[in-house]
């Protein structure tokens, strides 16, 4: 056995005491390490922005734990993926509840807390108006009382949106020449500054939980930052959305066009065309809502990020965070339509149709944000493009359904 030259408890230092001296220093590291790391508190953990946002902060090595409320059937597939990271865990609570709401914040005493539960479908609000306020404004209180009674230097995030902007915009007419002024759609534009005016039962509850938060951060000294986010998707969007309703429906078109062998190439998917819109009968159509509506659609990986810069600043504030473009929701369909090679607009209005179901009793017509004030402040910039967008959640759909019918075939097979 090799014999070390220092000198150990009155004798010669042997192998094992010093493997066993480096696994205590490696453990004091650890421990010491875990003091300084940040710990995270995420509600919403299982929905679209949740489970990004989680991802990030582990990546910049925060603890995380995640609140979800109690669901008769598991609903974690976003974020199955951290299943084994020792950093990240999951707790029960209902935002609803003032109760698990208290423990939550006292049991765990996070450095930050981002509330993104909420019911967040806008059509839904209508017809659940007081369970939308119940969550998405009394589940804030809940919250800014917690931190105020348990955990006052935690930092607050609340997620706010462009739906509070309602009908309302503004046009800065010093920045447009003469003769377009009124006619040109693309100057009109949301910011900081912008008059709120909601048109559902979800754009006020989350407005009032808005005002909430500022009064608690003027009122208790929080620091409780409120992001207004305007639309933001991705691969892992709800599937009650439009845009994940499009991509899920041409990806789901697609594999069934294929099954039929209607398509030209296996190079790039394109269509005999006459043969197909004889045959799109047998597949159901896309049903569609307004589809004239403009919104500023991002990417959600961007805009966690936002959220995550807005509690690294000294003081709390509110930020837009949107792209600064907006599209109608028909142009996301022509985009989409696009990757299949179905570029006319003839032939693209074959494959869906306007369904009154799918309408809202009052609409917000047009969404275009303005991020200056994030941009240079935050130093927040998006990097997906709207095309981007389309295409990489078209992509992950795709070969959602190439996998399935690849499952069903090994499985017929076995
Ligand atoms: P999702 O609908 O994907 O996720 C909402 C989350 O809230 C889910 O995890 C849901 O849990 C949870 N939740 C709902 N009700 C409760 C409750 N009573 N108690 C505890 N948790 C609850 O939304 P997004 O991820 O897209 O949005 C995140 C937040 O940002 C929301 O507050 C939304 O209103 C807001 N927002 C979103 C924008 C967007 O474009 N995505 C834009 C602006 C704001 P469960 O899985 O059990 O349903
Ligand atoms: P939104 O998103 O209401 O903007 O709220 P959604 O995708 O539901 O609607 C966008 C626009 O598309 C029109 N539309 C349809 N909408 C749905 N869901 N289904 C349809 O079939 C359909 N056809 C047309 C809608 O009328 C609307 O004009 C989202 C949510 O994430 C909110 O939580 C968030 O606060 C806002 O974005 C910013």
């Amino acid at each position: 056995m090799t014999i070390f030259k220092f000198d150990y408890d009155g004798r010669d230092e042997t192998e094992e005491d010093v493997n066993a001296r480096k696994r205590h220093l490696e453990l004091s590291k650890r421990q010491a390490n875990e003091k300084k790391k940040k710990k995270a508190l995420v509600t919403g953990i299982t929905g679209q922005d949740g489970s990004y946002l989680a991802d990030l902060l582990l990546r910049k090595g925060y603890t995380v734990v995640g609140l979800k409320r109690r669901t008769s059937t598991d609903n974690t597939e976003r974020i199955s993926h951290l299943s084994n990271n020792p950093n990240f865990t999951i707790e029960e609570f209902d935002i609803a509840d003032s109760g698990s709401v208290y423990s939550a914040v006292e049991r765990n005493q996070p450095n930050e807390i981002y509330n993104l539960a909420a019911q967040s479908h806008v059509k839904t609000s209508f017809d659940q108006p007081c369970y939308t306020t119940q969550v998405n404004t009394i589940g804030v209180v809940n919250f800014l009382e917690a931190v105020r009674r348990f955990k006052p230097d935690a930092k607050f995030y609340q997620a706010s949106t462009s739906e509070m902007f309602g009908k309302n915009y503004d046009v800065d007419y010093s920045r447009i020449p003469m003769e377009s002024k009124k006619t040109n759609l693309q100057e009109k534009f949301q910011d900081e500054d912008t008059a709120f005016e909601p048109q559902s039962p979800y754009a006020a509850a989350k407005l009032a939980s808005h005002h909430m938060v500022r009064i608690y951060r003027e009122g208790y000294g929080l620091h409780a930052s409120c992001g207004i986010l305007f639309n933001h998707e991705s691969e892992r969007r709800g599937e009650k959305f439009v845009t994940r309703k499009i991509t899920k429906w041409v990806a789901g078109f697609k594999n069934w066009a294929e099954a039929q062998g209607l398509e030209t190439s296996s190079e790039s998917f394109s269509f005999d065309t006459d043969h197909i819109y004889s045959d799109t009968s047998s597949y159901p159509k896309l049903r569609l809502g307004n589809i004239e509506a403009f919104r500023d659609w991002g990417h959600a990986e961007d805009y966690v990020n936002a959220m995550w810069l807005m509690l690294q600043q000294a003081d709390p504030d509110d930020y837009v965070i949107a792209t600064g473009e907006t599209y109608s929701v028909y142009n996301f369909l022509v985009y989409a339509f696009e990757y299949l090679d179905i570029e006319e607009k003839e032939e693209i209005s074959k494959f869906f149709l306007i369904d009154k179901e799918f309408y809202r009793p009052s609409e917000v017509e047009f969404l275009k944000g303005d991020p200056t004030k994030a941009e240079q402040v935050l130093g927040w910039e998006r990097k997906v493009s709207f095309r981007d967008l389309v295409h990489r959640m078209l992509e992950s759909d795709i070969n959602a359904e190439e996998e399935k019918t690849e499952s069903s075939l090994y499985t017929a097979g076995s």
